[in-house]
C-alpha cells in the first residue's frame, strides 16, 4: 500500500497510559500528552523504504527505513533503540524494538493502511497498546 502523505489524528487511545509504563514522570507526561495531540505525520515511500517525520510542537522525530532492514531510531521516551521493521500482512508494518542500553519494557510499533484509506499506528511497552487513527489531510 502507499503511505505517503500528509496525515492528520482523529483519535488516540492510551498515550498517556503508554508513556507511565515507560516510566516517565507526570510532570513530563503533561507536556507529551498536549504536544501528542495534535501532531502532523508526513511520510514518503519509494517502494519498501519510508521516511516518516511525525512533528509537535515540543518534538520532531524523523525516521528512515526499509521494510526487512534492521535501522536506528528512539523509543517514545526518547531512548535509542535497534528496530526491526518487517511486513506482518500486505498492508501492516510491525517493528520490534529493542533498547541499545540498559533494560526496559518490551517495545514496539505498528503502522498499517485500512481498506478506506485511514492510518492506524500502534506503540506498545509491555502490555500496554496506545493506538492512533490518522486521516489524509
Ligand atoms: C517531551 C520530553 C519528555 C519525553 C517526551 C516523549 C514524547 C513526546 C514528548 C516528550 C512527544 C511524542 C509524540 C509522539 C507522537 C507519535 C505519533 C517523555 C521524552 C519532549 C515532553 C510529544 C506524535 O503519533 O506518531
Amino acid at each position: 500500500p502507499d503511505f505517503s502523505g500528509t496525515w492528520h489524528m482523529k483519535s488516540s487511545q492510551n498515550f498517556d497510559e503508554l508513556l507511565k509504563a515507560l516510566g516517565v514522570n507526570m510532570m513530563l507526561r503533561m507536556i507529551a500528552v498536549k504536544a501528542a495531540s495534535k501532531p502532523e505525520v508526513k511520510i514518503t515511500q519509494n517502494g519498501e523504504t519510508l521516511s516518516i517525520r511525525t512533528s509537535t510542537t515540543v518534538r520532531t522525530t524523523d525516521i528512515t527505513f526499509t521494510v526487512g532492514q534492521e535501522f536506528t531510531e528512539s523509543t517514545v521516551d526518547g531512548r535509542p533503540c535497534t528496530s526491526f521493521p518487517r511486513w506482518e500482512t500486505e498492508s501492516k508494518i510491525s517493528c520490534e524494538q529493542s533498547l541499545q542500553k540498559g533494560d526496559g519494557p518490551k517495545t514496539s510499533w505498528t503502522r498499517e493502511i485500512t481498506s478506506d484509506g485511514k492510518l492506524i499506528l500502534t506503540m506498545r511497552a509491555d502490555d500496554v497498546v496506545c493506538t492512533r487513527v490518522y486521516e489524509r489531510q
